[in-house]
């Protein structure tokens, strides 16, 4: 039994040593040491050996398995090693190749716009101003001149936190800060997020709209007339053209909206022009001289100042200048309509 066990080791060994592939050290390992090998069946079959057998028996066989496994363990690290430096030799990496570039963001269209905007009338002087989109009510409302019982008060406008506090309706909200905050002359802009209960194809539950606000002594109409035309032959075309339709703001006196020609069909009224639906004239923005009141509340001396202000909504002009259906593609997050800007 000692020289059958000793000649199996050698076999093995030497089998293992000569091996140069992993699966037929695999084949090796099954046949020295799987269930079915002779090492095996002669360890199940030490209970059957005489005592003074079965310790020299047992020992040497235990010592075989051993030294077998180990030599199939070593052989394993030597091939695996031998197969990796062969890959390696294989493949060249080059490492001139350019990498994968990871994908980058872009700034979002109506963020565009308002830097668009921004650059516009900071040209005239204006300087930006920022407000919280939770306001109360009294700056969002009764500092503009909004009384108690405005139907832009109501509920179905006006989104309502609590007692006396709301998120803002509009960014005139900014305007009695603006004037509070410092001495005239005021040359304001300011840019942000505002709120109304309001959701269809040309209206936004959340929409941005750009204040602008111009206090000084002996402010007139047209100047106001001056700057929107500036903007809108920056912005839209070198062509566009403004009119004033008288309207009511409660904090401004006169008021008015204001159309821009349509740069789309150039202004030919009776075409199927998409954006001005063939009127030729698309609203753009309400503005007008500030009320008197409103100067009255800040502490300026109204006997010696006037002003204009304007409020245009973002998403509107985006919608122009990109001619964007509607404007509720834009919060939709569908890339597909984003990766457009
Ligand atoms: C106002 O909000 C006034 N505060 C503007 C103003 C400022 C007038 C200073 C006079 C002086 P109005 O509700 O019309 O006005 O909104 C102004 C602009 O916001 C509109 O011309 C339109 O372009 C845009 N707008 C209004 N509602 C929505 C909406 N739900 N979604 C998207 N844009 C809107």
């Amino acid at each position: 039994m000692i020289s059958k066990l000793k000649s199996l080791g050698e076999e093995a060994l030497r089998k293992i040593s000569q091996t140069n592939q992993l699966e037929s050290l695999e084949i090796l390992r099954i046949q020295y040491l799987g269930k079915k090998s002779s090492l095996s069946d002669i360890l199940k079959g030490l209970g059957s050996l005489s005592t003074a057998e079965r310790p020299t028996i047992g020992s040497l066989a235990n010592q075989l398995k051993q030294e077998i496994d180990q030599a199939l363990e070593n052989k394993k690290c030597e091939l695996e090693k031998q197969v990796l430096e062969k890959k390696l030799k294989e493949k060249t990496i080059d490492p001139a190749i350019p990498s994968r570039l990871p994908h980058r963001g872009s700034l979002h269209v109506v963020t565009q716009t308002t830097r668009k905007l921004i650059q516009v009338f900071s040209r005239l002087g204006f300087d930006v101003m920022t407000g919280p989109e939770v306001e109360t009510e009294f700056l969002n409302f009764e500092a503009v001149n909004i009384p108690k019982d405005h139907p832009a008060r109501d509920m179905q406008d006006t989104f309502f936190l609590g007692p006396g506090v709301v998120l803002r309706t509009h960014t005139s909200s900014v305007q009695m800060r603006a004037l509070r905050s410092k001495p005239w002359p005021v040359r304001m802009l300011c840019p942000g997020a505002v709120f109304r209960c309001d959701s269809d194809a040309t209206h936004l539950p959340m929409f941005h709209q750009l204040e602008g606000l111009w206090v000084d002594n002996g402010v007139k109409m047209s100047d106001l007339k001056g700057t929107l035309e500036f903007f809108v032959k920056e912005i839209f075309d070198p062509k566009a053209q403004i009119r004033f339709r008288p309207s009511y703001f409660p904090f401004v006196e006169p008021g008015a909206e204001v159309d821009v020609s349509c740069f789309i069909c150039n202004n030919k009224t009776g075409l199927d022009c998409k954006i001005c639906k063939g009127s030729g004239w698309v609203e753009i923005l309400g503005a007008g001289m500030v009320h008197p009141r409103l100067f009255e509340l800040a502490g300026y001396p109204v006997d010696q100042v006037s002003g204009f202000a304007f409020g245009m909504g973002i998403e509107r002009v985006a919608m122009l200048l990109y001619e964007i259906p509607d404007l509720r593609f834009m919060y939709t997050g569908d890339v597909r309509f984003l990766r457009q800007f």
